[in-house]
This record gives structure tokens, C-alpha cells and sequence, in this order.
């Protein structure tokens, strides 16, 4: 029986990890009503155990429809704990506009969902333009927004490249707003490489962005 936190994000991590989607969804129902932070029960139990699933696909002990089916978990989970994550949403003034999406040829999308969430939960207009997003598509939806910032997530060690490309089109059409980027494959030194901004987690997303546009970090 678990009700200590610690139990329940232990739960939450094994549910995704064994693929149990219905284990998954009363851990995080148990985590909501023993008070766990949701982004903790994200960060310190679903992402945990999806990530060993994903350790496993990469040793083929696991089959890519193991990954998908652990990926619809996650999610479903987090769908969850949505509702507790925009709770600190307030009425008041935009910070900032952002542009947010997966790059071009990269499928993954659940981080950069969270980091949406975080953003929006923390008084950023988001225009979210999904997952394999071409890159003018971040230069029009920049435009059309008068974004203040632009975000590019990459999971894949094969599509960070394509964060350089966006942030070369984003200046030659003229953009100025710095562009954020984040997910597994992407580390300081490569945002420093190609002028854009590092942000390792959804949470951090959130202070990187304020300190962007000057509203504190
Ligand atoms: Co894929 N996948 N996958 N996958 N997958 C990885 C990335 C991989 C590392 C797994 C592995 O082999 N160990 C590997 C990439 C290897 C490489 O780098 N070359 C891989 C592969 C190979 C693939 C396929 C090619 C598999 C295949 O088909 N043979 C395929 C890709 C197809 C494509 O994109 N063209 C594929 C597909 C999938 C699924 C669809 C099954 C599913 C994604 C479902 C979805 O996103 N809707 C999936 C999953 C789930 C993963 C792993 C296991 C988990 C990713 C995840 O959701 N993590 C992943 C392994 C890993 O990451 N270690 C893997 C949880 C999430 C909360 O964390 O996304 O890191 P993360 O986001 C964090 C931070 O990174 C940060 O904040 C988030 C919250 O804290 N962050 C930002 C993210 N974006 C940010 C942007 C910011 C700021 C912060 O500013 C803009």
C-alpha cells in the first residue's frame, strides 16, 4: 500500500515503466489527493519511468510499440494532472508572446506539451505549432504573433541541427526574439554554438523565459 509521496512516485514510474496504463492513472489520481506537486509526479515519476523505457528500446529489450503504447500512458496520466498544473494561473497582463514547437522531423511531443503548460500557467501567451514543425512555420507563426520568444524542442541527437536552421531563418526573416531551446538531445554548449538559450526542464523553461524578457528569473 503505498501512501507515503516517495510510494507514490514510485508507483507512478513503475505504472509507466511495466506499461500499466490503469496502475498509471489511479498513481497519479492517489498523487493529486496525497497533495504531490504534479509537476514532481511528472518529473520525478512518469518522465523517470518513461525514460528507462526508453533505455530499454534503445538495448532492444523492448519493442517500438512498447514505446508508443508507455508514450499514450504518460499522457493520459498527465491529462490528469493538468487541471492542478494550470491552477496557478491567474488573471492578469501577457508577460510575453511565445512561439513553441517541435522541430522539423521530430515526432516527440509530451516535453514540449509540459513546457506549453508551465508557460501558460505562468502568464505567457503560447502559440503551440506542434511537433514536426516545419521551420517556417515558426518564422510566420513569430511574425503573426510579434512573439517575443521563440522555442524549439528536439529529442533526437538526428533533428538538433535543425534548431540552427530555425534560429538562421528566424534572423534572416528579420526576428530578433531570442530562440529558447530544450529536450533530450539538446545540452548548454549546443545552444551557446548556434545563439539561442538552453532550458533543461519544463520549470526552468519558465524562469528562462521570464529573465528573457526581463520579468525576473
Ligand atoms: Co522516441 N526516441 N523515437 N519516441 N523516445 C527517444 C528520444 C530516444 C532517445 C530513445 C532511445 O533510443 N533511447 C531515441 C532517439 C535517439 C537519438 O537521439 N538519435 C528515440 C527514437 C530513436 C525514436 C524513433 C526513431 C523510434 C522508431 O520509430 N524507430 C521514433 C522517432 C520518430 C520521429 O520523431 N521522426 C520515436 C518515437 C517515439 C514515440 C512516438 C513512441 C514516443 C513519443 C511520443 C510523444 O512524444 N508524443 C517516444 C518516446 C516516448 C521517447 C522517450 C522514451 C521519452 C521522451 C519523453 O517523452 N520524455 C525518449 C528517450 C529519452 O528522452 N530519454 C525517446 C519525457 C519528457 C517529459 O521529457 O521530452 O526530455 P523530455 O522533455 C523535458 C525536457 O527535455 C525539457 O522539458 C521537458 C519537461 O521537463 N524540454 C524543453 C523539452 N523540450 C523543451 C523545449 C524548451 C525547453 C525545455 O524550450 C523550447
Amino acid at each position: 500500500m503505498a501512501d507515503g509521496k516517495e510510494a507514490i512516485l514510485s508507483e507512478l514510474e513503475n505504472s509507466v515503466k511495466n506499461l500499466q496504463e490503469e496502475a498509471a492513472m489511479e498513481a497519479a489520481r492517489k498523487a493529486l489527493s496525497a497533495g504531490v506537486s504534479p509537476i514532481d509526479a511528472i518529473e520525478k515519476g512518469l518522465a523517470k519511468g518513461i525514460r528507462q523505457v526508453g533505455e530499454k528500446f534503445e538495448r532492444k529489450e523492448m519493442f517500438v510499440v512498447e514505446l508508443i503504447y508507455a508514450a499514450e500512458i504518460m499522457s493520459n496520466a498527465i491529462k490528469i494532472l493538468e487541471p492542478e498544473l494550470r491552477k496557478s494561473k491567474e488573471k492578469r497582463n501577457v508577460l510575453a508572446h511565445v512561439v513553441l514547437g517541435t522541430v522539423a522531423g521530430d515526432i516527440h511531443d509530451i516535453g514540449k506539451n509540459l513546457v506549453r503548460i508551465m508557460l501558460e500557467a505562468s502568464g505567457f501567451e503560447v502559440r503551440d505549432i506542434g511537433k514536426d514543425a516545419p521551420i517556417d512555420g515558426f518564422i510566420s507563426a513569430a511574425k503573426e504573433m510579434g512573439a517575443e520568444i521563440v522555442g524549439a524542442s528536439s529529442l533526437m541527437t538526428t533533428t538538433v541541427s535543425v534548431q540552427k536552421e530555425v534560429v538562421d531563418a528566424l534572423r534572416s526573416g528579420g526576428i530578433e526574439a531570442p530562440l529558447m531551446v530544450g529536450g533530450a538531445a539538446v545540452t548548454e554548449a549546443w545552444a551557446k554554438e548556434i545563439g539561442a538559450v538552453y532550458s533543461s526542464d519544463a520549470g526552468s523553461a519558465v524562469s528562462v523565459a521570464k529573465s528573457l524578457v526581463g520579468k525576473g528569473g
